[in-house]
């Protein structure tokens, strides 16, 4: 019997890979191009691909995932192909790992373990290093011992060594579970403060500003749109997870208006569970937003599977998010009125690439299917979508415009600071302890100004006492 390889790293980089894939009723692949994503996730990730065996399955088996006659079959085609590595295009449990291993004498790696090792490559910022860092121990760590379990029983067996020689030794493996464990608190105690400096960032950001976030698949071409609306340095590359991190930045759309633009990590269909939870922080500095931009590659056959996926990822970070905010909500002891339970943001569709759609008949049926879409070319800065998608966000940030006039207390700089900034200033009148504004303002931006608990009376209208101006007594001044 071959004596698998270790498990000591799950790189890909130069391996003669095989691809295998066993496909269920339900699978969720391409039926035109099966191995197309994971041939190229594996690519992305270094590896060389040389094959693939597939089998049809109504349900997977439970120890070795595919058929024990497949599994004989993959290992005559390695052998043949002359690969050291398989890739499964499913996640496997650690004991499936093992088992396959032993059958097919090969290193063997799943589909979530394959996205770990090119999320890892891609990693520059502290933040997305220990995000992989953590994910990857919660990972694989599981499946490392899996493997020293497997190395036992042959050694048991009286495989190697003969009777009565312990193989990597139970005592090696306590220890290393113990250090698995202590490292994960620590990554996860230092990736806590970092988040919790972020979220507070993004609330504060979400106050100042009206924002946008960009979402997509990968590759769907989020850089290239953030580059050309803020003409910023964003890295935009035809390469799957260019972007790790989420970037912010300053988009003018004319006319004194601005708003907050960010760009972040791609989605990809079953994203390894523990990297969802490492980077949701990263996801969620894009996604909390006023507006969602989602960018869809409509040149791409599996646009339709693409779109699905972005749609039920963005649920599942809103359900948490919405969560979230009542708890800390009931931990402050509040019952969360209207202003302060968490809004979903609005969601408009960018059907990309367009220049390489060979007739429209796609796109028609795109633009019938999504309420709120436009066409765009994300590469083309003078693109007439790019133009018609600047008009959506403007009247998105304004709410309804008014004429108004608003006293501000001098004291509050900050208001008075985002009404010059982000509202139409006509007239300015000073007294001692107060200016008077006449302004064009939203009611988006005068909802925001109240949430913060603006020192603020609009004229004419009933003071909204906010908890902060009460206890300082401003609001109860009465206006001139
Ligand atoms: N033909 C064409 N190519 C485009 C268009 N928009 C983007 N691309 C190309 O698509 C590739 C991927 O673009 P990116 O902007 O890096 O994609 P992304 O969504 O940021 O990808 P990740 O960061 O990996 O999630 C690049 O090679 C772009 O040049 C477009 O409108 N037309
Ligand atoms: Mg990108």
């Amino acid at each position: 019997m071959p004596i698998p390889q270790e498990r000591t790293s799950i790189k890909v980089q130069s391996e003669r890979t095989v691809l295998a894939a066993v496909r269920l009723p339900d699978s969720n692949h391409d039926p035109r191009d099966p191995f197309g994503e994971l041939a190229a996730l594996a690519e992305q990730a270094g590896g060389v691909v040389v094959g693939h065996v597939e089998q049809r399955l109504e349900r997977p088996n439970a120890g070795t995932f595919m058929g024990k006659g497949k599994l004989d079959e993959l290992r005559t085609t390695c052998e043949k192909l002359n690969a050291t590595l398989v890739i499964f295009d499913h996640d496997l449990s650690p004991r499936q790992i093992a088992n396959i291993e032993e059958v097919v004498g090969r290193k063997i790696i799943d589909r979530s373990e394959l996205i770990l090792d090119i999320f890892a490559s891609r990693a520059t910022t502290n933040e997305a290093k220990l995000q992989v860092e953590l994910a990857q121990l919660e990972y694989t760590y599981p499946r490392l011992r899996a493997m020293w379990d497997h190395l036992e029983r042959i050694v048991g067996s009286g495989g190697i060594g003969g009777i009565g020689t312990r193989g990597p030794g139970e005592q090696q493996l306590e220890i290393d579970r113990r250090l698995a464990q202590k490292k994960r608190l620590a990554l996860r105690h230092r990736l806590d403060e970092i988040e919790g400096r972020k979220r507070r960032m993004v609330a504060q950001r979400n106050i100042d500003h009206f924002t946008v976030g960009i979402v997509g698949y990968t590759n769907a071409g989020k850089s290239t749109l953030f580059n050309t609306l803020t003409a910023g340095g964003a890295y935009a590359d035809d390469r799957l997870f260019a972007t790790l991190v989420t970037r912010t930045r300053e988009w003018d759309l004319g006319g004194g208006t601005r708003v907050m633009l960010s760009d972040t990590v791609g989605f990809v269909r079953d994203l390894p569970h523990n990297l969802v939870a490492s980077f949701k922080a990263t996801l969620e500095e894009a996604t909390h937003a006023h507006l969602l931009l989602i960018v869809l590659d409509v040149s791409d056959p599996s646009a339709e599977r693409q779109y699905a996926t972005v749609n039920s990822t963005l649920d599942e970070l809103f359900t948490d998010l919405r969560e979230r905010h009542e708890r800390e909500a009931r931990r402050a002891g509040n019952v969360p009125d209207e202003s302060q339970t968490f809004k979903e943001p609005r969601r408009v569709l960018l059907l990309n690439k367009i220049d390489r759609l060979e007739d429209n008949a796609s796109l028609l049926v795109w633009q019938q299917r999504a309420k709120e879409s436009i066409a765009i070319c994300a590469r083309d800065a003078n693109d007439p979508g790019l133009a018609a998608l600047r008009t959506l966000v403007e009247e998105a940030s304004q709410g309804i415009e008014r004429e108004l006039t608003i006293r501000v207390s001098l004291s509050d700089a900050k208001t008075v600071d985002t009404l010059e900034k982000r509202a139409r200033v006509l007239s300015r009148a000073y007294t001692a302890s107060e200016v008077r504004l006449k302004v064009v303002i939203g009611q988006r931006l005068i909802d925001q100004l109240r949430s913060r608990g603006a020192k603020m009376i609009i004229e004419g209208e009933k003071p909204v006492l906010s908890s902060s101006a009460r206890t300082e007594g401003w609001a109860t001044k009465k206006p001139r």
